[in-house]
Order: structure tokens, then C-alpha cells, then sequence
């Protein structure tokens, strides 16, 4: 199974984050746009595991999750890694926010603990919008950075779970299935 542990976020916000896109869309339809039911904050990709191994991501995500109470984030501000020049991928970003490190932190932690290792990269939380699989030119690639930047869009959202999705490759993008939701129970933090 292709599992990843992931933030989910409200659907009205996904909503409304979808709108203030659609000018930015409009610049650069062929990009490859994520649906909005398919956003998400990832947390940590665990990649191909043996199902039998699946309760022991069960207990990472229920490990990391016992340790928090839920927080608030705000999602705004768009970039592209590794920037807008040579774009692979276009996202919305996560205001620093020192709960969000330390559930990271804890995801890690867990993982590590369970076997799965440490991912060893630096956590840089973003929602995925578009992916970019042909680049566009040049200045169609500058233009669309400045409407990007343009955009103004920002929410607060309530972090109350932590979501194990399996995803599955498909020839028209991969599709997520929710396995399993651990609940920030209010823990020591
Ligand atoms: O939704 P985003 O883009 O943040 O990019 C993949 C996606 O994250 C990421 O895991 C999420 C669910 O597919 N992903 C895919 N392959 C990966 C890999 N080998 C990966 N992250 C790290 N290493």
C-alpha cells in the first residue's frame, strides 16, 4: 500500500481557496491542477508499505496525534518549489507555526520509533495546487509568478486529526482513500 499521513483540510476552505484560483488557472490551464477535494497538508509519505505493516502506521499517526491538542494554522501565500523559475510543483503555503513543527516532529519521531526511519528533509508544510510536468516558457512561467504572487488568499483552519491516506497511481492522477483518522486528543503539549 502507498500510504502518507496528511492534514486534511474544511472543504468551505478548500472552496473558497478554489475561486481566488481561478484567475491563476486561467493563465496556465495545462498545468496538472489538483482537485480541491485532493489537497492537503502531507505530513510524511511512508511510501510502499506491506499491509502488514499497516497497523504499525496506524499507531505512528495515533502515537503523534496523543501528544497534541488541536491548534489553528493559516494557509496563504503561494510559491513553487524549487521556485517559479523552474517549477515542478506550485502550492499554497502554512504560516510558520510552531505546533505544526512539533506534530512534524512527533510524526518523525513515531515513524522512526515503528521502523519506518527518518525522512532527514527539512519540513517545508505546503498544499500542493498544481504540478507541473511540461514546463510552461518563459514568459508565460514570469507572468504567471506575478499573478501567483497576486493572489490574496488566506485562512485560518482547525488542526484536529492526523489523516492516513492510501494513494494509488492512476494514468489520470492518483486517487486518495482515507484508511484511518487519529484525533489530537490533548496530550502533555
Ligand atoms: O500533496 P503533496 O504534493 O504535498 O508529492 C506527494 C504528495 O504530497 C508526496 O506524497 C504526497 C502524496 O502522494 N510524495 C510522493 N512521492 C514522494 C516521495 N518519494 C512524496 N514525498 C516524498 N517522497
Amino acid at each position: 500500500m502507498r500510504l502518507f499521513l496528511a492534514i486534511e483540510l474544511p472543504t468551505a476552505l478548500l472552496e473558497t481557496l478554489e475561486a481566488a484560483l481561478a484567475m491563476l488557472r486561467a493563465e496556465a490551464p495545462e498545468l496538472a491542477w489538483v482537485a480541491p477535494p485532493k489537497r492537503h497538508l502531507t505530513l510524511r509519505f511512508l511510501g510502499d508499505v506491506p499491509g502488514v505493516r499497516l497497523e504499525a502506521v496506524v499507531a505512528v499517526a495515533e502515537s503523534a496525534a496523543a501528544k497534541h491538542r488541536p491548534f489553528a494554522m493559516e494557509i496563504g501565500g503561494l510559491g513553487a518549489f524549487p521556485n517559479f523559475r523552474r517549477a515542478r510543483v506550485v502550492w499554497i503555503g502554512v504560516a510558520q507555526e510552531p505546533r505544526l513543527e512539533l506534530l512534524h516532529h512527533d510524526v518523525e519521531v513515531a515513524a522512526d520509533t515503528h521502523g519506518f526511519g527518518i525522512e532527514g528533509r527539512a519540513f517545508r508544510p505546503h498544499v500542493t495546487l498544481a504540478r507541473v510536468r511540461t514546463p510552461l516558457p518563459e514568459d508565460r512561467m514570469r507572468r504567471f509568478a506575478r499573478a501567483a504572487r497576486k493572489i490574496d488568499f488566506s485562512a485560518t483552519c482547525a488542526v484536529e486529526e492526523i489523516t492516513l491516506f492510501e494513494s494509488t497511481l492512476a494514468p489520470d492522477g492518483a486517487r486518495y482513500r482515507k484508511v484511518h483518522a487519529a484525533t489530537l486528543a490533548g496530550g502533555g503539549r
